[in-house]
């Protein structure tokens, strides 16, 4: 059964993991500016935006997701996100729990490394000022080489005797030994295509099995860097720093605590908000704009116009967003995660009866075949056939492709 993706937050203590993940759901872990204030490891559902199949058919006025929504064709879908705290330099060693806190990593599809670029923090999340937080990038990257590393040497010496007894494959050896970070031989043979090991197995030395583990990484944690703080005077210089070194790392900058601010002004009937989106509308702008009613938007006092005003120049109008659904977007395009609708009827996209379309949405990983689609929502129930839209045949071994079979009925029975 294929595994639903998930994303894991992770960062030094006080840099925004919680701040961040909360303004991306519903759920509430605690918010505190000091250390350790998530103990256990925070599952929470976010929503990543994709534009959905119903524009392409002219149908979002009918399309009613069963989980999410679907807004003017932009539909926000479900994907699971959990919040790993404690990390610190040395945590590979137990410090900070941190032993503990990287073995919540090992189920994760993708890492979202959130660093406070105010250099407000330090290494361990205390407060400072002036802190330097390209270094955080440097050392969280470390203390998880040297988790892996030490995992894998733990277990080297037996592992290279049975290698040898079995005359395995050295993909078949290592994933037995990295198995437990849901790594399968897929992703073990591209790790030893990054690096092109043409000597066996048996021969490598440390500083090989480090370079192992260093492309290992970035085959199974892949890492989108969330700058976080965005809205503090002192983020430009570290932000531009950060950009320069890491050019070729997918980055995006986020302000958490000025979308949880506007979420709740938009609950509060203070303004209109869309999630994510570059503009926020208040009474005055909507009056101004000649709409006497206002929006039906309740009047700011003065303190409060002047922080909409602030978060508009220092962020939205600067930045262009909030950054944080973009996180979630940007996480998605590094997995190369592909939504597919499996629809009941393929000529109404609709399910059992009624009108409404495109209940289900399903996001797959790079490389899934139709069949996987199959699994994933059926399990090992038979099929007799699949089609997509257009009454079109395809094979279960069809690799899926946007919009050309990501809308899928299938037909249970023998063929
Ligand atoms: N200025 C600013 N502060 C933030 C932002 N995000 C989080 N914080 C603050 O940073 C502190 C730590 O945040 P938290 O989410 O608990 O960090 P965690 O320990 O990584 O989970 C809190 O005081 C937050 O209010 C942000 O975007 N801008
Ligand atoms: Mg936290």
């Amino acid at each position: 059964m294929p595994r639903d993706p998930l994303i894991a937050l992770v960062g030094k203590p006080s840099s925004g993991k919680s701040s961040t993940l909360n303004s991306l759901t519903d759920a509430s872990s605690k918010v505190g500016n000091y250390p350790f204030t998530t103990i256990d490891p925070q599952r929470a559902i976010g929503y990543l935006q994709i534009d959905c199949a119903c524009a392409r058919y002219e149908l979002t006025e009918r399309c009613k997701p069963n989980y999410g929504w679907c807004i003017n064709g932009k539909r926000s879908v479900p994907i699971e996100l959990l919040d790993v705290a404690g990390l610190v330099p040395g945590a590979h060693q137990g410090r900070g729990l941190g032993n503990k806190f990287l073995d919540d990593l090992r189920h994760a599809d993708c890492l979202v490394h959130v660093v406070d670029v105010s250099g407000t923090t330090d290494a361990e999340g205390k407060n400072t000022r002036g802190y330097d937080p390209s270094y955080d990038i440097v050392w969280l990257r470390e203390e998880i080489v040297r988790w892996i590393y030490g995992n894998l040497m733990d277990k080297w010496e037996g592992m290279k005797r049975r290698h040898i007894a079995t005359k395995s494959t050295a993909v078949a050896s290592l994933q037995n030994q990295l198995s437990g970070y849901s790594s399968n031989a897929a992703i073990v043979q591209r790790t030893l295509d990054r690096i092109s090991l043409k000597t066996p197995l048996e021969t490598w030395d440390e500083d090989t099995v480090l370079s192992l583990v260093n492309a290992f990484i970035d085959e199974k944690f892949p890492t989108v860097l969330a700058l976080n703080k965005i809205d503090h005077a002192d983020a430009d210089k570290n932000i531009a720093k950060i950009a320069k070194k890491y050019s070729n790392a997918p980055i995006v900058l986020t302000s958490a605590i000025s979308e949880i601010f506007l979420r709740r002004l938009a609950k509060q009937k203070y303004v209109k908000y869309t999630p994510g989106a570059e503009f926020i509308d208040t009474r005055q702008d909507l009056i101004d704009d000649g709409d006497p009613e206002g929006g039906n938007l309740k009047e700011m006092d003065e303190k409060l116009t002047t922080r909409v005003e602030n978060l508009k120049d220092l962020v939205l109008y600067r930045h262009g967003s909030t950054g944080v659904v973009e996180v979630l977007r940007k996480a998605a395009g590094v997995l190369g995660l592909t939504p597919v609708w499996p629809v009941r009827n393929i000529n109404t996209f609709g399910s059992e009866n009624g009108s409404e379309v495109f209940r289900d949405c399903v996001l797959m990983n790079r490389g899934s075949t139709v069949a996987d689609v199959a699994k994933k929502i059926m399990g090992d129930a038979p099929i007799a056939y699949a089609e997509t839209a257009g009454g079109i045949k395809v094979s279960e071994d069809d690799l899926i492709e946007p919009g050309k079979n990501d809308i899928l009925s299938f037909k249970v029975g023998r063929a």
